[in-house]
């Protein structure tokens, strides 16, 4: 059996994603933000029970279209790469903005954990969160923690341990759009569905297609398509 798994973060930016992936790996990834053409993923590893998780720090984004090189590395990462869970997180804070994220990772991929980062700073600010609430709504396991002050790790480990493994099965909550593009949904799915085979979830990528994202469609057709094909 296997015992190295691929986790990616995800997350806008400044929601604490270095910070939680230093203090797990023990690196010292640069924390902090910037733009650039080049963007390397920090990349290390954490052990837990028998296995070894290795953490993915993908670039800090608002959403995961193809507005910029950062948020087509995040997405190409999530969607062609398929890491065995993706953790996406947010910022206690200001959940209402940050969930606009995780609603698009969970329209996206099936294995996907929420991580409600910055717990301390909430708390101060008389901010309570229901996370098993938040749970059934978004069908996919949601887990408060600390980063700074490395409290939660346990459960966060523990969580992604028990998704790898299948003891929790993620059913991420789908998004449902006004009727008139659910309409067209209903038309084109099936014939991207024929494309995509199970490579991409149809119903996203359909999504992508109306939205006319042309920067996913070359990159389908680099990834998917077979040379001469
Ligand atoms: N109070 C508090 N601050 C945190 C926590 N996690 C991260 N931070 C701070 O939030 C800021 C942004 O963190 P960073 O890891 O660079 O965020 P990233 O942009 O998502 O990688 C830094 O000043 C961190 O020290 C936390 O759990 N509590
Ligand atoms: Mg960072």
């Amino acid at each position: 059996m296997r015992n190295e798994y691929r986790i990616a973060l995800a997350g806008n930016p400044n929601t604490g994603k270095s910070t939680l992936f230093n203090a797990l790996t023990g690196l010292r990834q640069h924390t902090g933000n910037w733009a650039g053409k080049t963007v390397s993923l920090a990349q290390g590893s954490v052990s837990f029970k028998d296995k070894t998780f290795q953490l993915i720090d993908l670039p800090g984004t608002y959403s995961l279209f193809s507005n910029s090189t950062d948020e087509e590395v995040a997405r190409n990462y999530i969607v062609f790469e398929k890491p065995d869970v993706t953790v996406v997180v947010l910022d206690a804070t200001s959940l209402e903005r940050n969930l606009n994220l995780a609603l698009q990772v969970l329209e996206m991929t099936t294995n996907v954990l929420i991580c409600i980062n910055l717990i301390d700073v909430a708390e101060q600010q008389g901010i309570a969160i229901n996370e098993r609430l938040l749970t059934n709504r978004l069908g996919v396991p949601v887990i408060k923690i600390s980063a700074r002050n490395k409290k939660g790790f346990p459960m966060l480990l523990d969580t992604i341990d028990r998704i790898v493994s299948g003891a929790i099965e993620c059913h991420p909550a789908q998004m449902t759009y006004p009727d008139e593009i659910e309409a067209q949904l209903k038309k084109i799915e099936p014939k991207v569905s024929e494309f995509v085979g199970n490579h991409l979830s149809s119903r996203w990528v359909a999504l992508r297609l109306l939205d006319g994202d042309e920067a996913l469609l070359n990159e389908i057709n680099k990834r998917l398509v077979p040379e001469g094909g």
